[in-house]
């Protein structure tokens, strides 16, 4: 049954191919709204058109979309994509994404020059045929020229969260395979990397054959690259490549821990293998002379035999785990079951999909102790955002609607906006009285990074701010984060009790791994959120524990796991205890 995610995806594009094609801004937005819905649905649009559900109930789902909707559920393809497909070259999908672009310069550049591709951009750009064109220029010539390459660069990975679906599901077939003793997945994938360029796949079976068997024959496979006695490889039809590799019960271990690498942390252990006059490969770790098998089986073993505790696969990047490994010095790294409270949420105040009293539910079906309703200020007006008279008014509707959620502390909050020179789009005296304030950069991102830095110090020094929401505004794949002076952001950050965000959304995961451990380090706190905007980004959450898991992060830097009185107190800037003692 085809999932929502593609789905999403292909509503997505008719929007983007409507937006080359000049359509009507509605039209693009009416997909694009469609788009969002599917995205954010709990339920499969599927099994929605399979129980003659009708799809029309959807927000933003009019007849056209829905009938799209029933066809590509039935196994069509829906009829307004060929036909966007149809009108518009596919590569100019990718010229858009190329930073300074957009829909109306791609336009131009394909009616006025024939750029239909990447290449045609970068050729036109090489041979100075832009800068003529009217609207563009030399120096959009030279950030296009750029640009190509920052999107090459993005095209090569793709979002780890995007090939989860596709991981869950060839470990579960591959799993049920007869034979099959066991398949996990190593790579980069397992080191909970945000971006990942190919999954790795291994499995231990009585029948190798089989397992190959099943992972070519799935219906997500759209080519086979390779398939050998060993190792098999495939391209799903999402452009997702997936290795497929056969090893032993008795090198399993060693095997899952040299493909899940890193390289450089392979590198540290086979070093540390050849110190104590042994030898280390993906068989095992064997004598000097390679006829004995010291262990393999699995990878404590092996990690055992080196002297080394385990090393959790988020940390094995050479960055300073082996050593603490030696010393017995690791992290306990936080876990999603540690998490109590999300401190960043919006609803349907602004521009959320879900009402304050389904939010609230959802977050208590959740197990979530503490959750923040975080609307936009004013200032976002796409949002919806609310200004101080309707902030008041939500605080009532939030105390009235308490009563959905018993075992829930609900808390008022709103994700404020960091002006241009770094005042918030609320006043004081209103922030003052929320028990919560995200204070998060929207807008003016290209600021030179001085200005940048002052901007963002300004909103961490100000009395009400708690959270500083996605604090690079980075757009994996998308867009670089902002510039400025993070060192000294965070040292402000830990000096004014604001915590800086891990936003878990899987588009931003900002801050990222090595931005938060070095906050951390500087001695900050660090607020995962799900700045969930439906019900289903509740459970986001994992993709930023993952992210603070490759922080080294554990529980006590995160202010999310701790109990809701520290909480309170951290956030009501009392001197900050600690749940232990
Ligand atoms: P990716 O796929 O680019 O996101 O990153 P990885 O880390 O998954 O890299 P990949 O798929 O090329 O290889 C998987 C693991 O196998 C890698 O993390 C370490 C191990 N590995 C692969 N090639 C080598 C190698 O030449 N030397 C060593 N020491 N390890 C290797
Ligand atoms: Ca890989
Ligand atoms: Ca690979
Ligand atoms: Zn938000």
């Amino acid at each position: 049954m085809v999932r929502n995610a593609p789905l999403a995806d292909e509503l997505e594009e008719i929007g983007d191919l409507l937006e080359l094609q000049d359509a009507n801004p509605f039209r693009v937005r009416a997909w694009r709204n469609a788009a969002r819905t599917v995205a954010d649905l709990e339920r499969s649009v599927a099994s929605m058109v399979e129980a003659g559900e009708d799809l029309t109930d959807l927000p933003g789902v009019g007849k056209d979309i829905a009938a799209q909707l029933e066809a590509r559920v039935q196994g069509a393809s829906m009829p307004a994509l060929l036909e966007a497909r149809e009108a518009v070259p596919a590569g100019l999908l990718d010229v858009v994404r190329v930073p300074g672009v957009g829909p109306k310069k791609a336009r131009a550049l394909w009616k006025e020059l024939g750029v239909e591709s990447l290449d045609a951009l970068e050729a036109a750009a090489r041979e100075g045929r832009i800068e003529d064109l009217k609207g563009f220029g030399a120096k959009t010539q030279t950030r296009i020229e750029q640009g190509v390459e920052q999107v090459r660069r993005f095209q090569a990975r793709r979002r780890r969260a995007d090939a989860e679906a596709d991981v869950d599901d060839l470990l579960r077939v591959l799993r049920a395979v007869p034979g099959v003793e066991r398949c996990e997945v190593a790579g980069s994938y397992r080191r909970g990397r945000d971006t990942v360029g190919d999954v790795d796949l291994l499995v231990v079976a009585d029948d190798p054959a089989g397992a190959m068997a099943a992972l070519r024959d799935h219906p997500s496979v759209e080519r086979v690259i390779g398939s050998g006695e060993e190792k098999t490889s495939v391209l799903l039809t999402d452009g997702l490549q997936v290795d497929l590799r056969v090893v032993e019960a008795a090198a399993f271990g060693a095997a899952w821990l040299y493909f899940t690498g890193s390289k450089a942390h392979n590198v540290r252990l086979r070093g540390r293998a050849q110190d104590r006059d042994a030898r280390l490969n993906e068989y095992g770790l064997w004598t000097a002379d390679g006829d004995t098998r010291i262990a393999g089986a699995s990878e404590g073993e092996v990690y055992a035999a080196l002297d080394l505790s385990f090393v959790p696969p988020e940390l094995r990047e050479d960055r300073g785990e082996v050593e603490r490994a030696e010393r017995g010095t690791l992290p306990d790294l936080v876990t999603v079951d540690d998490v109590r409270a999300d401190l960043h949420a919006h609803t349907d105040w602004s521009d959320g999909q879900a009402d304050l009293e389904t939010m609230l539910r959802a977050a208590a079906d959740r197990g979530l102790e503490v959750l923040a309703i975080t609307d936009h200020g004013p200032t976002l007006r796409m949002t919806g955002g609310l200004d101080r008279d309707a902030l008041l008014r939500q605080a009532d509707a939030i105390d009235a609607a308490r009563d959905v959620a018993p075992g829930l502390t609900v808390l008022r909050g709103v994700e404020t906006d960091v002006l241009e020179d770094g005042r918030l789009d609320l006043d004081d005296e209103l922030l003052a009285g929320l028990d919560v304030v995200v204070a998060s950069v929207h807008t003016h991102l290209a600021l030179d990074a001085a200005a940048q830095t002052e901007r963002i110090l300004r909103a961490v020094r100000h009395p009400a701010v708690n959270v500083l929401g996605h604090p690079t505004g980075r757009l994996i794949n998308r867009r670089e984060g902002m510039a400025f002076d993070l060192h000294a952001v965070v040292e402000a950050a830990a000096e004014h009790g604001v915590a800086l965000e891990i936003n878990a959304h899987p588009a931003r995961l900002d801050l990222d791994d090595g931005a938060a451990r070095a906050a951390v380090a500087a001695g900050a706190k660090i607020a995962v959120n799900t700045d969930a905007h439906a019900t289903t980004d509740l459970d986001l959450l994992r993709h930023g524990i993952v992210q603070a898991r490759r922080a080294g992060l554990e529980a006590d830097d995160v202010v999310n796991t701790w109990s809701t009185a520290r909480l309170r107190a951290f956030l009501a800037k009392e001197t900050v205890g600690t749940d232990r003692g």
